[in-house]
């Protein structure tokens, strides 16, 4: 069909991903995809890309068979053997790292240098898992017990099922996939129905690799779907493991089916992320972080900061230098070099923000600026700052995926730390101050209670070194850096007796 992108001369480095006017969704160490065909759409002009064949349940059960047949062979390498692999595969991802950035601007509507940026997390975490697979392990203990070792033994759990979501279609599979692989797991992923394309791309990527080693294909398995395939994986007792990124509400429902057969799981879901500004701050970093956080990838990360708490002394003066700079983002395609806030993903995404400002002016806000639909072909919206509002009112208490920042007066640290807390969701947080004794009451007991937790930079645009996700309804899992490893292994006690003599624990005598 004459009219997908890819088929325009403008489009042609799409091919160059290895994609094509229909694109196959499933591998499992061949290509296949006998469901659902889904047009991908790009965010900025609603036109059709290209087309990708979704799995079947029957593909899907296929496949989990071939990824628990390729994890025998898989578990058998040494840790620092599978990492060369992962080191191979960020290799690869080098080498597209600016063609990937841009399928993503295209199918996500993330700006270009986000979607490089975005790549380049897989790459970083491909770069630090290399390293892990030398240091993982555990301790050797001391025993009670004369001629005993007591030893801790960590083992991979098997197979990692990965359903990931729109907003960061490479980065968060990439998390998952470099550990579980280092950690001697095969994965099974699922993306977002609407990012099918990228999903297809990173696959033919990371299979190459694979392939060239002579490797089974299916140690990285893709299985593109809905919520029938998201379903399956959460019901599957052979998927040992299930990393979800999404909302609350469907996490919830995942968790549940997931915890229903005792299995494991790794949440990363919604975030309603504040960002306070104490009367001390250096006023020049706020404006820039609040526009990173509030802006960027038009407000559709889990880290964006939607409510902002400036002290009542400079409230005003702030809210003047947010408007100037907000009246001078360039809105546009997000292929663009110069452009700063793309599209939002879906025409539902655009309805999702009307009806969010629509109520947030019911309770009480007033628009300093934005708050209307772009009147252009494709998703766009203007960023919004909002005014007035209680800092407990409904619609700030929501997670709106769309760029609306609530900025709202307070008088004291108390009441600023306490209402950065009294949301559901546990994601990010910031202060903007000099205190040092503010800073640590923020690090402590009675400060932030998220996962993340910043002192003078953005709620958005983690490192890949430091564990990443939250607490209450965010989901408790952690991703990425630090020990976020041991979610993707399971760990085994040992005790070996080397003597003669059968001493039992406790001192207990039995005889
Ligand atoms: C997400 O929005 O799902 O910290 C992940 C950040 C990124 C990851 C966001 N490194 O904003």
């Amino acid at each position: 069909m004459s009219s997908l992108l890819i088929n325009q001369p403008e489009y042609s480095w799409l091919k160059e991903l290895g994609l094509k006017e229909d694109n196959e969704g499933v591998y499992n160490g061949t290509w296949g995809g006998k469901g659902e065909v889904v047009t991908s759409y790009c965010p900025g002009n609603n036109a059709p890309i290209a087309r990708v064949k979704q799995a079947t349940l029957d593909e899907y059960n296929e496949t989990v068979n071939k990824a628990k047949e390729a994890w025998k062979i898989w578990a058998d390498i040494p840790a620092p053997k599978r990492g060369e692999i992962v080191r191979q595969i960020g290799d690869a991802l080098r080498k597209k790292i600016k063609l990937l950035g841009h399928l993503e601007s295209l199918e996500m509507g993330k700006i270009l240098v986000e979607g490089v940026g975005e790549v380049q997390e897989y790459v970083d975490i491909c770069d630090y898992a290399v390293g892990l697979s030398r240091i993982i392990g555990g301790p050797i203990l001391p025993s009670e017990r004369p001629g005993h070792a007591l030893i801790e033994q960590w083992n991979p759990v098997g197979l990692v099922g990965i359903i990931t979501a729109f907003n960061f279609p490479v980065a968060v599979y990439g998390w998952n996939n470099a550990l579980a692989l280092i950690c001697g797991n095969v994965c099974l992923w699922k993306g977002a129905p609407t990012t099918s394309l990228t999903s297809v791309a990173v696959t033919k990527i990371v299979a190459q690799v694979f392939e060239d080693n002579k490797l089974p294909g299916a140690i990285c398995s893709l299985t593109c779907g809905g919520a029938d395939i998201g379903n399956a994986i959460a019901k599957d007792e052979r998927v040992d493991l299930v990393s979800f990124t999404g909302s609350t509400n469907v996490g919830k429902q995942v968790a549940l089916k997931v915890q229903e057969r005792f299995g494991r799981k790794l949440l990363e879901l919604g975030g309603n992320n504040a960002i306070i500004v104490f009367e001390d701050a250096d006023l020049s970093l706020v404006t820039p972080s609040v526009l990173f956080a509030a802006v960027g990838t038009a407000g559709q990360r889990c880290t964006t900061a939607r409510r902002l708490f400036l002290h009542e002394s400079i409230h005003d003066e702030i809210v003047e230098k947010l408007s100037k700079a907000y009246a001078q983002v360039r809105i546009g395609d997000p292929c663009a070099p110069d452009t700063l806030c793309g599209p939002l993903h879906t025409k539902q995404a655009v309805e999702m923000y009307l009806s969010a400002v629509e109520q947030a002016k019911c309770e009480g806000g007033t628009v300093v600026c934005g708050g209307k639909v772009i009147d252009r072909p494709g998703n766009f919206v203007e960023p919004t700052i909002m005014t007035g509002l209680a800092h407990d009112a409904a619609i700030v208490h929501k997670e709106t995926f769309a760029p609306i920042l609530y900025v709202i007066k307070f008088k004291t640290e108390e009441e600023a730390f306490a209402w950065n807390n009294e949301v559901k969701q546990g994601l990010s947080s910031s202060i903007f101050t000099k205190d040092l004794g503010r800073i640590f009451r923020w690090l402590g007991p009675k400060g932030s209670d998220c996962g993340l937790v910043n002192v003078n930079i953005p709620t958005s645009g983690a490192e890949i070194g430091g564990a990443f996700g939250g607490e209450k309804h965010t989901g408790g899992g952690r991703e990425s850096g630090s020990d976020s490893w041991k979610h993707y292994m399971r760990r085994s006690t040992c005790t070996i007796n080397y003597s003669k003599d059968l001493p039992l624990a406790q001192g207990i005598k039995f005889q």
